[in-house]
């Protein structure tokens, strides 16, 4: 097959009218013509409408391997953009990634950029030696270059899925962490361990010296960028306390980029992989309040409603990750299709020095996890 790129805008305008029912048949006609070259992958927080063609689905950190043990010619990575990245790096050269839309981004991976890190590195300079002393954990919600900057400062990559390991792992080498760009996930996993809160300080990266007085980062164990997810910020402990006295029998399950006071409320905090296996391991006609992303909990009460399983959201408000719904019908319609007749839209390719450099944090978290 022969490949060329082509514009995204002028290309995809046309495939904005067509209908959802018109959509199917030809995203299964493209499917049945592209054959075994090509692989759907699929995030947890997929919409439906999308999540239903995937060949492969799982959270980031299964995502990940599944890339890398993949064949095809083509991924085509429904999820956003720094999954179908790290996509890009771990699988083989000749493969190729593809993000049916590329505004499909993360609000959260979108609070820290490399200048910024740069730029904490340099002023914790001016306090300790922060490449003898703090390991820089990133988070794998963030773009390729700062995966790029852990590879090269003797960091590596987490999920929510491998925190503790990966926090331990880094401990081991240097007595600080640097943590990015999700405070609460870096919060929970060091409570967890045991850090007490006043050792673990925020960093704001929009003041000088992240707003740290030098003995407070001195002092500190973790150092927390101030970043965090818009949709799991949605949760309030009240939503916890109001279910809990309607459901005394129920449980409570959150995912770690909930905040701090709605994590220690629930029963059990974890990866969207463990939110689906705990509540699937469960007794039937179990009660399940669950905070994470609304299509995942759509999904998951849908599935477990025959064991009488009755799995609720936890924000009494709509809050999905609108940059996820962002792959619609439509894009990967538009994506399959032109693959099909042997051009290749919006490939995702993460360039050099940075694909190199993030390899060496993923790889280092692929080993310890
Ligand atoms: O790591 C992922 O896939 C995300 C974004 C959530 C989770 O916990 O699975
Ligand atoms: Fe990013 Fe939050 Fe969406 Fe996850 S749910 S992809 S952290 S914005």
């Amino acid at each position: 097959m022969t490949t060329a790129t082509i514009s995204l805008d002028r290309a995809f305008g046309l495939y904005r009218n067509v209908s959802d029912e018109e959509c199917t048949a030809r995203i299964q006609a493209a499917r049945a013509k592209l054959g075994k070259s090509t692989v759907l992958l699929c995030h947890h927080y997929q919409r439906p409408d999308v999540y239903r063609y995937a060949d492969l689905t799982g959270d980031s950190l299964k995502l990940s391997r599944l890339a890398a043990q993949q064949d095809s010619r083509f991924i085509v990575f429904c999820g956003v953009h720094f999954m179908a990245e790290v996509a890009d790096i771990l699988s083989k050269p000749q493969q190729i990634v593809i993000l049916p839309d590329l505004a499909a981004g993360c609000s959260m991976a979108d609070m820290a950029s490399l200048v910024k890190v740069e730029r904490s590195w340099r002023e914790l300079a001016a306090v300790l030696d922060p490449d003898a002393e703090i390991t820089p954990v990133t988070y794998i919600n963030s773009a390729a270059d700062l995966k790029g900057f852990c590879g090269e400062h003797g960091g590596i990559v987490c999920t929510s899925s491998n925190a503790k390991a990966i926090l331990e792992w880094s401990f081991r080498r240097r007595k600080k962490v640097l943590f990015f760009p999700d405070q609460h996930l870096g919060r929970w996993t060091g409570y967890k361990m045991g850090i007490p809160l006043e050792q673990m300080v925020v960093w704001d990266f929009d003041q000088e010296l992240g707003g740290l007085t030098p003995e407070q980062i001195r002092d500190a164990k973790m150092i927390l960028w101030k970043g965090h997810c818009s949709v799991h910020q949605m949760f309030q402990p009240q939503h916890v306390e109001r279910w809990r006295a309607a459901h005394p029998k129920g449980f409570v399950i959150s995912h770690p980029e909930c905040g701090f006071e709605v994590c220690k409320a629930s029963d059990f905090v974890g990866s969207t992989e463990t939110i689906i296996n705990t509540v699937a391991a469960a007794p039937p006609n179990t009660e399940w309040l669950v905070g994470t992303e609304l299509n995942l909990v759509t999904r998951i009460a849908e599935e477990f409603k025959p064991q009488g399983k009755l799995i609720q959201f936890m924000a009494p408000t709509v809050c999905m990750c609108s940059t996820m719904a962002r792959i619609d019908p439509q894009h990967l319609c538009w994506t399959l299709e032109n693959l099909a007749a042997g051009r290749v839209v919006n490939r995702i390719e993460v360039p050099e020095p940075d694909a190199t450099q993030a390899r060496v944090a993923l790889d280092r978290m692929l080993a310890v996890s």
